[in-house]
């Protein structure tokens, strides 16, 4: 007899005690999701903040070429989207920042013409340098551009359309 009302208090105490644990484990759940969803809120609102500064700079018209040295000193323009001394497209009466890199050895010159005319010079790029300069066709139709130094390889041509 006695020792069956022992047993009811040790089962009594195990269950309140097991209740006890469970309540913590509860609370202390809910307030570390809580830290987390506030710590989550604030990179939200960082993420959103860059997106919106890196689209106002994209507003720019900018056509990047790079010099390339293919292998015994032959050289070509070239750019991440058409390749080898692509084509390009312009809009007339329309700004266009001209970005370009050489990481070759020797200088380059890039010369934007129309029929043996000099429209627009890069002027010297040296070895090592970047250069970028505005260009603007006033006209729609056909364009080229060639290397100073280089004119027979490193040649692409400009297409100019309307507004
Ligand atoms: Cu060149």
């Amino acid at each position: 007899m006695e020792s069956a009302t022992y047993n009811r208090k040790i089962v009594l105490t195990c269950a309140v005690l097991s209740i006890l644990i469970l309540a913590l484990g509860y609370t202390s759940h809910f307030y570390f999701q809580s830290l987390y969803a506030k710590k989550g809120g604030s990179t939200k609102t960082t993420e959103s903040k860059s997106a919106s500064t890196s689209s106002s700079t994209n507003g720019n018209n900018s056509i990047a070429l790079n010099a390339l040295e293919l292998k015994n000193e032959t050289y070509r323009w070239q750019n991440t989207s058409e390749g080898i001394n692509p084509p390009l497209h312009l809009v007339a009466n329309t700004d266009y920042t001209i970005k370009i890199k050489n990481p070759t050895d020797t200088k380059h010159e890039l010369i934007i013409g129309s029929n043996g005319t000099e429209l627009k010079t890069s002027k010297d790029i040296l070895p090592g340098k970047n250069r970028e300069f505005v260009f603007n066709a006033n006209s729609t139709g056909m364009l080229e551009y060639h290397c100073q130094y280089h004119p027979d390889t490193m040649k692409g041509i400009i297409y100019v359309s309307g507004q």
